[in-house]
């Protein structure tokens, strides 16, 4: 029964986990008081008006009451949009990523979750962040549907392959963090379980710095070997550190896929037009394209314009660019991206 109650008591790990939690205790309460308005009034009338006598009155015809009807649908239309409008403004502040974010790249496959730091740092099932600061995950999802889901955060975000999906959060608590993929999955769904772990902002930078300094001198990480346990058998460990001295950098790669690819033959990285536009300074900016209308280039639009780049044309560009579905791979692709987004914003 104690072991009951304590579902209550789920922390409030995220800046947004009190604020799911009063949204949710307003709605819970709105509905317990609703529901005993109803029962205890039905009960009231079930015994007021019985049947009373052996020749009972019959009952008056009743033709309605327009001011109690209209004041019911105002009161619940009022309380309606109430919790519409709380429920938006919550959710707005969810999808909207904080300037200066830490960001992680996500990686969703069966049965496990991969993460990637900006500096080239992979953990499986496992990553920290630090305290008090906000952070993004880019996700996507390397098979089938996820649905990556911190309890303790309230938040909740599918991961889909194909295209990125994005969860904001700033940890308000230091500590592990459960991670669940709420999306069935295939056989292993549920031990496609992660730890988010959660310290102060010192510890973090501490962690990246010994790790960082570990691959200059080319040192092997613990991590590799610790996180090798928890893996199914077949799969790479992309924790495993790569052979040669200095960290590679997402964006470093990217930067050489960018010629490897033959991107070069028609974009610049320095504001000169070639064929296609240069690439200089397009990530977070607005890009009129060719049907007059505007989009603001996210990870998104960057991906969609490497696999579908006949879907948004840039104005002024012909439709030429070759596709890169099926020749690049997802990671090649998040390279890209980092790369493009190291080209000023
Ligand atoms: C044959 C020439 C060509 C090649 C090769 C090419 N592109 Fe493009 N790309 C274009 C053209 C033309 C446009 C503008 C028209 C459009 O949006 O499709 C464009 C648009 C883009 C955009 C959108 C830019 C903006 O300003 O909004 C991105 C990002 C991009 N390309 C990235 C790449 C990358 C990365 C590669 C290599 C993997 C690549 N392109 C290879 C011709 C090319
Ligand atoms: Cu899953």
């Amino acid at each position: 029964m104690i072991q009951f109650f304590k579902i209550f008591e789920l922390p409030r790990s995220s800046t947004m986990a009190g604020k799911i939690d009063a949204l949710y205790d307003f709605v819970f309460w709105v509905s317990m008081i609703s529901f005993l308005i109803i029962v205890i009034g039905m009960v009231y009338f079930v015994w007021r008006y019985r049947r009373r006598g052996v020749t009972p009155e019959p009952t008056p015809y009743i033709t309605g009451h327009t001011p109690t009807e209209v004041s019911v649908a105002v009161v619940l239309f009022i309380i309606v949009m109430a919790i519409f409008y709380w429920g938006w403004v919550d959710y707005t502040e969810i999808i909207t990523s904080k300037p200066g974010s830490l960001e992680i790249n996500v990686t969703g496959r069966q049965w496990l979750w991969e993460f990637e730091y900006t500096n080239g740092r992979k953990t499986v099932n496992e990553a920290l962040v630090p305290k008090g600061q906000p952070v993004k995950l880019i996700m996507g999802s390397a098979d089938v549907l996820h649905s990556f889901y911190v309890p303790d955060f309230r938040l909740k975000q599918d991961v889909v392959p194909g295209a990125y999906t994005k969860l904001d959060f700033t940890a308000i608590q230091t500590g592990e963090h459960q991670v669940f993929c709420a999306e069935y999955c295939g056989t292993a769904h549920s031990k496609m379980l992660a730890k988010l772990k959660v310290v102060e902002p010192e510890e973090y930078q501490k962690w990246q710095k010994t790790w960082e300094v570990e691959q200059s001198l080319g040192v092997q990480p613990a991590q590799a070997a610790e996180s090798s346990e928890s893996r199914p058998t077949g799969i790479e460990n992309p924790a495993a550190p790569r052979h040669g001295a200095a960290p590679e950098l997402p964006a470093e790669r990217g930067k050489a896929l960018f010629t490897a690819k033959g991107c070069t033959a028609c974009h610049s990285v320095t504001g000169q037009i070639l064929v296609g536009p240069s690439l200089k300074g397009v990530f977070g900016h607005e890009v009129d394209l060719n049907d007059d209308s505007r989009i603001t280039a996210d990870e998104n639009y960057i991906r969609e314009s490497l696999t579908d780049p006949q879907l948004k044309v840039v104005k002024g560009f012909q439709p030429v660019m070759p596709t890169y579905k099926g020749t690049l791979k997802d990671e090649e692709i998040n390279d890209l991206v980092a790369y493009i987004k190291s080209l000023g914003n």
